[in-house]
């Protein structure tokens, strides 16, 4: 690992570094805050280049979709450039690194109550309104992240790949064997897609609570994490948010017994994003209940492909980390089913 300290003096920051340590808990980069004597403190974030192989058009995306939002008013993140070339980015060829500025006295959590989902669903609903009429073309930063057809063929190519033989161990037959029977169902979206009768927009696309920042009254100051901006279907921004937010417990609790999808939560969510989002179409309001489903879905698909990968995306803390995080999320996928008469009559109330 690169000093940081030397990465961060790269970029045009102000003042002199007095600290640099961890900060967050995400789970593809790696992040630090920039303490320094001057005005203001600083985020330095190494990209996971592995994950994010075009990170000009990463960045391309980010300044973009800033430069549009502070143009309307809006809050949002401010990346410092390189001193060498302007950019948002430095590179040493290997690595890949970015600042921005640090906000203070800003709060992020990994759980919400109703009135903070309802401020978060107005926060995604109106971040995706003011980046509706963006006038540059943004790139897939990961190209079909978010398309289930994709992640259920490599889920299809882990198995048969098997590199380190979890394919013997019965659970995994199991929950194979359940997550299957509903592949067609949540495939749905794509097949719209190519019906014409469904739009891609900008979306957030990691709508997870903790990548909302609140003031100490719980106003919403900024969304953050701007990696995975691009175009895509707005069950991405709706869905991936009630995924972590409506969970009983973290999404890789092992207390499977006690996962269950928060009704209250989402009821809350789905006001502020229909309030947020004017711009939806009959088609994409009627699927929201079917978004609910479809990430938990998705992030079980995704876990439990790279349990059988061997762990090779994911950060893991423990051995059947992937595993635990996929029955999380084939329980909170139950759980959102049961629901979905329910949060359609909500849906068609409002
Ligand atoms: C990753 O980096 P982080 O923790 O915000 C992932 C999301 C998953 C999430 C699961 C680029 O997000 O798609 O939903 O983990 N990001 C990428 O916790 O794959
Ligand atoms: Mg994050």
């Amino acid at each position: 690992m690169k000093d940081p300290k030397e990465i961060a003096l790269q970029f045009d920051i102000k003042g002199t570094i007095k600290e640099i340590k961890p900060l967050g808990n995400g789970l593809i980069n790696d992040t630090f805050r920039v303490k320094m004597d001057g005005p203001e403190d600083y985020v330095l974030q190494r990209i996971n280049n592995a994950i994010f192989k075009d990170v000009e058009l990463l960045q391309h995306n980010i300044d973009c979709a800033t430069a549009h939002i502070r143009k309307k008013g809006g809050m949002t993140l401010t990346f410092i450039p390189c001193n060498a070339t302007g950019k948002t980015y430095w590179t040493d060829g290997e690595t890949y690194w970015r600042v921005a500025v640090f906000i203070r006295d800003a709060y992020t959590y990994e759980t919400v109550n109703p009135e903070y989902s309802y401020y978060a669903g107005k926060a995604f609903g109106a971040f995706e309104a003011m980046l509706a009429d963006i006038p540059d073309t943004l790139g897939e930063t990961i190209p079909d992240f978010h398309n289930m057809e994709l992640r259920a063929r490599q889920l299809h190519e882990a198995i048969e790949k098997d590199p380190v033989g979890r394919m013997a161990e019965p659970e995994v037959q199991a929950i194979l064997k359940d997550l299957l029977s509903y592949e067609e169902e949540m495939c749905k979206a794509e097949r719209m897609y190519r019906e014409g009768k469904l739009p891609k927009r900008i979306c957030h696309c990691d709508t997870k609570v903790n990548n909302m920042m609140f003031d100490a009254k719980g106003n919403i100051l900024c969304v953050i994490d701007l990696d995975t901006l691009m175009p895509s279907f707005v069950f991405s921004d709706f869905g991936d948010f009630l995924r972590t937010a409506a969970n009983t417990v973290a999404e890789d609790d092992p207390a499977i017994d006690k996962v269950d999808f928060k009704m209250d939560i989402f009821e809350a969510f789905a006001k502020g994003y229909l309030e947020g989002a004017t711009f939806l179409t009959p088609v994409e309001k009627d699927n929201l209940p079917y978004a609910a489903c479809l990430f938990p879905y998705m992030q079980a698909v995704r876990f439990f492909t790279d349990y059988i990968n061997g762990d090779t995306y994911y950060k893991i803390k423990y051995p059947e980390h992937n595993l635990v995080r996929t029955r999380n999320q084939v329980a909170l996928f139950h759980a959102a089913m049961n629901k979905v008469p329910a949060m359609a009559e909500f849906i068609q109330k409002h």
